[in-house]
């Protein structure tokens, strides 16, 4: 059985993208909270799935070169990430710091645990949950987007780089998705994505034959809140 690994599996889109992808993959769930990860263990396992969880935090290269440098892993999805919207005149250099060092350093170091594998075994696909905050600016914003837009970045240089090793990388980009990111109550929105929307798009791109590569998806609510 192929494996799928997710990163911030633990909740919300990750959560979602590692059940989706449960069905035809056996699943490595990665985040901090060991707990929650057992519990999405448990829910994949109750329905004939295969999960193992592994907590890590994704900022701390040497747990994550020690915890994945060793696995063999067909789909890795970097969702991990977390969303500090303050004006930059407020923001701490840890909040900065901390921002960055998860959506991006975080993805850097468990990209490069499993990419070398991929390379090798020529076969692979590395999905990277970036945000239509990654192409569009807004106040408060400044951090978040700056490190969105670097995901898009990385994404598509990363796309050039492996595609020819066959390993192909896709860049998703949501608009607003309904779960606790940022200090907000899930549930409260029905405009918005689900989480499970998201984990759609990671099946549609995953899905395609060996000949095609979508390395580029935007997806956003259909319809905008209003008031
Ligand atoms: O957020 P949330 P979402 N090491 O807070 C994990 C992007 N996005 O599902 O470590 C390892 O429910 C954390 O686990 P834990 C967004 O930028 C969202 O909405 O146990 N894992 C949890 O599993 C992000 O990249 C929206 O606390 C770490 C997960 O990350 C992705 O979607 C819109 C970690 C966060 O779950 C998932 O966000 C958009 C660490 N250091 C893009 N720190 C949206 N929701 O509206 C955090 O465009 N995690």
């Amino acid at each position: 059985m192929s494996t799928a690994l997710v990163t911030g599996a633990s909740r919300g889109i990750g959560r979602a993208i590692a059940e989706r992808l449960a069905e035809r993959y056996e699943i490595v769930a990665v985040a901090r909270s060991a707990k929650e990860l057992e519990d999405v263990a448990r829910s994949i396992e109750s329905r004939g799935g295969r999960c193992r969880s592994i907590a890590l935090d994704v900022s701390d290269h040497a747990a994550v070169s020690s915890a994945l440098g060793s696995l063999e892993v067909d789909v890795l999805v970097n969702n991990a990430g977390l969303g500090i919207m303050k004006p930059i005149a407020e923001m701490s250099v840890e909040e900065w710091r901390r921002q960055v060092s998860v959506n991006l350093d975080g993805m850097f170091y468990v990209t490069r645990a499993l990419l070398p594998g991929m390379i090798t075994r020529q076969r692979g696909y590395v999905v990277n949950i970036g945000s239509l905050a990654g192409r569009n600016s807004f106040v408060g914003g400044a951090c978040y987007s700056a490190t969105k837009h670097a995901v898009i970045g990385f994404s598509e240089s990363l796309m050039l780089e492996v595609r020819d090793a066959g390993v192909r990388v896709t860049v998703i980009m949501p608009g607003s998705v309904d779960t606790e990111f940022s200090g907000h109550a899930a549930g409260n929105a029905p405009w918005k994505l689900t989480p499970a929307d998201v984990a759609e798009s990671v099946w549609y791109v995953v899905s395609q034959p060996d000949r095609a590569l979508v390395s580029r998806v935007e997806m956003r609510p259909a319809r905008v809140a209003r008031g």
